[in-house]
């Protein structure tokens, strides 16, 4: 054979290798997610608990599954429930999944994993602190955006409850006044991202998980600008001030 035939005869066996991964890879994955690029491995309809470390998200876990204050220590692992009984358990009986993620920065992947592989999302819980220092909100925001990021992927994106916690305390902020402040933040990091992805613009290989467009890029960040609703409501588990963040709950179980 001449070498022109023998690398025609590679290139041929290369490209019907692709085609028979390619068709194992289709046939494994279950219903592929538009633009998340994750495989749909939990198809229940689903709400999740996340947020930073601290801010009240085991104590609300259990009150939504127990009805009770549990005393908790940091988490290092998600809770969850296939069987959460909506606050209403009215005539529906569909089962929800209820899943709530540590805090600490080096356990988000699971989080992040869990947003991708669930195309049933109904709400996304997103705990605050009330009571932090306004000033100290930027890691807060990074984190909102991360989510915020993977849930405005999908379409019509993702409802957001950012539940701020601990209102009973004397040192609460108003939610008014954490949107304002989150709203800012998540600006400024947008701004911060958008000229670090024009500077590596030169070496990026197209790949989709750079895709960090929030909002419109052109106008100052505003939550309104996105696919999905961001709430701020305040509450408190501590004084059974729960309502609202139930209510909250209960809508996004039947509008969907
Ligand atoms: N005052 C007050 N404290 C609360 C309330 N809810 C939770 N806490 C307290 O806040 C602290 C943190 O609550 P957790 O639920 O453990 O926080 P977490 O968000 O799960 O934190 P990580 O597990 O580290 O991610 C605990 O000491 C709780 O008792 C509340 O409504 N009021
Ligand atoms: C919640 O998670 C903690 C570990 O983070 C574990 O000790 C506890 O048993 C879990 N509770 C439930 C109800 O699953
Ligand atoms: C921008 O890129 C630099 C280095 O590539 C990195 O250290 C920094 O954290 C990035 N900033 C943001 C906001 O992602
Ligand atoms: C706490 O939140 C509840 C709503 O769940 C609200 O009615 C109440 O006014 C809030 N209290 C404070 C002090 O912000
Ligand atoms: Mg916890």
């Amino acid at each position: 054979m001449s070498l022109s035939n023998v690398l025609l005869v590679t290139f041929v066996a290369i490209l019907v290798a692709t085609g028979v991964l390619v068709i194992l890879q289709r046939q494994s994955s279950a219903v592929a997610i538009p633009l998340l690029g994750g495989k749909a491995t939990n198809k229940q309809p689903t709400y999740i608990i996340c947020g930073p470390s601290n801010s009240g998200k085991t104590v609300l876990f259990h009150h939504l599954t127990q009805h009770r204050f549990v005393p908790t220590v940091l988490s290092q692992e998600p809770n969850s429930t296939t069987k959460f009984p909506l606050p209403s358990s009215g005539a529906s009986v569909q089962e929800f999944k209820l899943v709530e993620f540590p805090g600490h920065n080096k356990l988000r992947s699971m989080l992040y994993d869990e947003i991708k592989q669930s195309p049933n999302i109904h709400g996304l819980i997103f705990c605050l602190d009330s009571t932090t220092d306004p000033k100290q909100l930027s890691e807060s925001a990074k984190f909102l955006y991360n989510v915020l990021v993977l849930t405005e992927r999908r379409p019509g994106g993702v409802d957001v409850l950012v539940a701020c916690t601990k209102n009973e305390s004397f040192s609460a902020r108003q939610p008014k006044k954490i949107r304002e402040v989150m709203e800012n933040e998540i600006g400024v990091y947008r701004s911060l991202q958008s000229s670090n992805v024009s500077k590596n613009d030169g070496d990026n290989d197209g790949d989709d998980d750079d895709e960090l467009d929030l909002g419109d890029a052109g106008a100052k960040f505003q939550f309104d600008q996105l696919e999905a609703n961001v709430d701020f409501i305040g509450g408190s588990v501590l004084k059974g001030k729960t309502d609202q963040w139930e209510c909250w709950i209960d809508e996004r179980s039947v509008n969907f």
